[in-house]
């Protein structure tokens, strides 16, 4: 359905010019007519669960398939931590960031923004941060422990931003990992209320364990239409991972459908996977079989581009009609 492009995967660590291991889990969006990403590299492997460092890298590209790196890396977590550490000093200050990652960008009213994931001493928050170059970032809000993931929808509705995310809910109902999609909606990206739950992982007929958040949703005339991560643990199978990690979960690219006027509700969901890892790319990597999208860019024409980190090494492409994507999509 999804057809994945003959030059996956579109961006990987040989194509950037200073030390990576593994580009993936990027944010895509078009600015007038040029496509920007920011991506998670992972550098200085180290063992089957470290790298000595993670930084945020941009690619810049004419059509959404050749990508050019920038010279130097966008945000460095020695960066991150000067930037951060006075924006939000009750005791601990961020000047222990540990890690940026998982990128998204969404552009708002012409002004851009990133939600990433910062993994601190005090938990994973997510952050909404403003840029206008890529250069100079400020740090807009963080959430309290655990949540990563977040999404901001590109436009306001009914006055409002509105965001999807995913925490970490430890009693998960008896069962580990039982994470879901929540919203939150805010006045100015700063002050984040009306918090709902949108998608429990229970509702998703092809996976066991947790669902978030994937690429930034886009609208349509149905509704707005967006990607999932949602995971599937099978003990019985284990799957390829760098140094022997026990690796032995499939990461699907999902898709579903919300409402136009309530973003928190879902109207639809596709039944099936939208993105299952089959291509060496995506099966074979730091962890394989992981599918996380986190770009959606709707063309004039109507093709739907879908980034997504393939295997947590590589970022890959793959397109469908945004007609197609939105039949998908049944109601729940
Ligand atoms: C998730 C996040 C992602 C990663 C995925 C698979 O929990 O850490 O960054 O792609 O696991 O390892």
């Amino acid at each position: 359905m999804m057809i994945k492009h003959p030059s996956n995967p579109v961006l990987t660590a040989s194509d950037v010019p200073y030390n990576a291991s593994c580009v993936f889990n990027a944010g895509v969006a078009k600015i007038g007519e040029e496509y920007i990403m920011v991506f998670r590299n992972d550098y200085d492997y180290i063992d089957r669960a470290a790298f000595g460092g993670t930084s945020l890298g941009m690619a810049r590209s004419k059509d959404g398939i050749d990508w050019t790196v920038e010279p130097e890396p966008i945000l460095t977590i020695q960066q991150a931590q000067e930037i951060f550490q006075d924006s939000h000093d009750p005791r601990f200050g961020l000047k222990e960031i540990r890690r940026v990652y998982d990128p998204r960008i969404t552009v708002i009213d012409d002004e851009i923004y990133l939600c990433t994931a910062m993994d601190t001493p005090h938990g994973v928050l997510g952050a909404v941060i403003k840029t206008e170059d890529f250069k100079s970032f400020e740090l807009l809000s963080i959430t309290t422990p655990d949540n990563r993931n977040m999404v901001l929808f590109p436009e306001k509705i009914g006055g409002k931003y509105y965001r999807l995310e995913r925490p970490f809910p430890i009693y998960g109902r008896g069962r580990p990992e039982a994470f879901e999609i929540w919203s939150s909606a805010s006045p100015d990206l700063r002050y984040w209320g009306d918090t709902r739950l949108v998608l429990g992982s229970e509702e998703v007929p092809y996976v066991n364990c947790k669902v978030g958040p994937a690429a930034p949703p886009i609208r349509t005339d149905a509704g707005w239409l967006t990607t999932i991560h949602a995971v599937n643990k099978d003990e019985s199978t284990p799957l390829k991972a760098w140094g022997g990690q026990n690796w032995i979960k499939t990461y699907y690219g999902g898709l579903m459908l919300l409402d136009l006027e309530n973003p928190q509700k879902v109207i639809g969901l596709a039944d099936q996977p939208l993105i299952t890892p089959d291509q060496p790319y995506e099966i074979d990597g730091f962890r394989g079989s992981v599918i996380f999208p986190g770009g959606m860019i709707q063309e004039d024409d109507g093709e739907v581009k879908i980034y997504y980190g393939a295997a947590d090494t590589h970022v890959a492409l793959a397109t469908a009609h945004v007609d197609e994507l939105v039949a998908l999509c049944k109601p729940l």
